[in-house]
């Protein structure tokens, strides 16, 4: 027996600790650690309940549009206001959000986890006359590899053309990750951190000007999509068909629900082997603290009535996430979760999409719930989204009202399900004497990420790399590969300073 510690996982969102202990390369126990606090939710508290969906942001630089459409969905529900929204204020929260997801998905893909697969080094001694290619050789050939470097190596599969390609698109995304953030800003002002989704709506005017900037971005997107994030998925089911069986997590899918305007993504609970998702129950939500770094008189609570006490020293702890669960069980979250609750509720969108790329692919449904499987489903994802946001931009009503004159309430408590880029994601509020009394966020990578909850059961990730075989345990890629398919976030988090001490050191304060 030896134990592998992967600390931090690099090329994910914030910071990330896997230890694994393998037996004669097959991976026996997997711990996952979060190694930052997240002291947003305190710092909410006795705060004016309509700056939330502009702080809430700060949560997350990746997925700030989720945070700031969660807080205001939960403000919309505290202040009595969630079914009276202008049907432009629906809209634009969508496309916005929309946005998002576009540019997070992309990111994701191309510039933190397609270097687990594509071969930058091809691009060493090019001679040829595309500049993208031209720069990223020039970095190589100066011997500067970051940020390419270091890396695990030994199985790396695609032609030097394949890996060519790859590096071309890695470029292009930049831009089109740029575009996305543009589209949002048209509506929110800048990014990342808008500043226009607010409490009954949105703060800005749809004009006809507005509208075909929107559209413009969008199709050039929706294009880079086709011609390239869809390609090279399928590029790597050919090369690493392996990917398409490894890593599969607990098996149980949740969604929140999102894209309210179209139901696009329809809320529910698939259980393992079943034929139908089950409704959604948001009591059955809670949050074990036994193996985080959390006061353990906490242990269970849900979320509405949640607390946040940090006890970084507390005995056998090993995450500052906590493990959220769903009627006492695990759950994945996120694309591959949303296209299977979709696709077993019989969306016929989502039925098109997957069994088109399935079909393509030369694949089950069901190995969809697998490494590779996840990007197979974040970018169907990103394709239908890109899509359905042109019906939603051409649906804006030019100068018709996007948001309500809204009043605090002295007292009041709501709730804000949506789905963010990498899955599920709720937000809680109590109102007390007009001000925030307690704040509550669960996010998508504390549910994929969790650590062991009160009973011992693994979080998502963990039982996703337990069980793994590895070729090499000085290069193990099929760990970080897996990691890297759910797409953590950590980051979902922030660094909090200490008066005396260093910057980066986390909480308490
Ligand atoms: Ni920081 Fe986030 C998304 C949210 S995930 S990226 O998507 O909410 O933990
Ligand atoms: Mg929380």
């Amino acid at each position: 027996m030896s134990k592998i510690t992967i600390d931090p996982v690099t090329r994910i969102e914030g910071h990330l600790r896997v230890e694994v202990e393998q037996e004669d390369g097959r991976v026996t126990r997997a711990s996952c650690g979060g190694t930052m606090a997240r002291g947003l939710e305190l710092i909410f508290g006795g705060r004016d309940p309509r700056d939330i969906p502009i702080l809430a942001q700060r949560i997350c630089g990746v997925c700030p549009q989720a945070h700031a459409t969660a807080a205001a969905m939960a403000m919309d529900d505290a202040f009595g206001l969630a079914d009276r929204i202008p049907p432009n204020g629906v809209l634009l929260r969508d496309i916005m959000l929309g946005a998002n997801f576009l540019q997070s998905h992309i990111l994701h893909f191309y510039h933190l986890a397609a270097l687990d697969y594509v071969d930058v080094t091809a691009a060493r001694g090019y001679q040829g006359s595309d500049p993208d290619l031209q720069s990223v050789a020039g970095f190589i050939d100066r011997g500067a590899l970051a940020p390419f470097v270091p890396r695990y190596e030994g199985d790396y599969r695609l032609s030097r053309e394949q890996n060519i390609a790859g590096v071309k698109h890695y470029v292009r995304a930049l831009g089109v990750r740029r575009n996305c953030h543009e589209m949002l800003a048209l509506f929110g002002g800048k990014m990342p951190h808008q500043c226009t989704v607010s409490v009954g709506g949105v703060t800005t005017q749809v004009t006809r000007d507005n509208i075909a900037a929107a559209l413009s971005y969008v199709r050039e997107v929706a294009a880079f999509i086709r011609e390239c994030y869809l390609p090279d998925i399928l590029m790597l089911a050919g090369a690493y068909a392996d990917g398409l069986e490894r890593g599969r997590g607990c098996s149980r899918f949740l969604c929140y629900g999102v894209f309210s305007e179209e139901g696009l993504f329809p809320a529910g609970l698939l259980e393992p082997g079943a034929d139908e998702p089950a409704a959604i129950d948001a009591d059955l939500i809670t949050e074990d603290v036994k193996n985080s770094y959390y006061a353990d008189d906490s242990n269970g609570l849900h979320p509405a009535v949640g607390r946040t006490e940090p006890q970084e020293d507390k005995p056998g702890a090993y995450s500052w996430l906590k493990a959220p669960r769903y009627d006492g069980k695990p759950c994945e979250v996120g694309p591959m979760a949303r296209m299977l609750v979709g696709y077993k509720a019989g969306s016929a969108e989502i039925r098109q999409a997957v069994d088109g790329l399935c079909e393509s692919a030369g694949i089950e449904v069901a190995a969809l719930n697998s490494t590779l499987g996840r990007h197979a489903a974040r970018a169907l994802e990103a394709e239908l989204i890109a899509r359905k946001m042109q019906d939603w931009i051409l649906a804006l009503q030019p100068g018709e009202p996007c948001v309500l004159k809204v009043e605090v309430p002295d007292e009041g408590a709501g709730a804000g399900l949506t789905d963010a880029p990498r899955g599920s994601l709720g937000h809680w509020v109590t109102i007390e004497d007009g001000k925030v009394a307690n704040y509550q966020a669960v996010v998508p990578t504390t549910w994929n990420g969790s650590p062991r909850d009160a009973q011992d059961v693994p979080g998502p990730i963990e039982q996703a790399i337990e069980g793994e075989s590895i070729r090499d345990v000085d290069n193990p890629l099929e760990v970080v590969r897996t990691i890297r398919s759910f797409d953590p976030c950590l980051a979902c988090s922030v660094h909090v300073a200490r008066r005396k001490g260093d910057w980066n050191t986390v909480l308490p304060v």
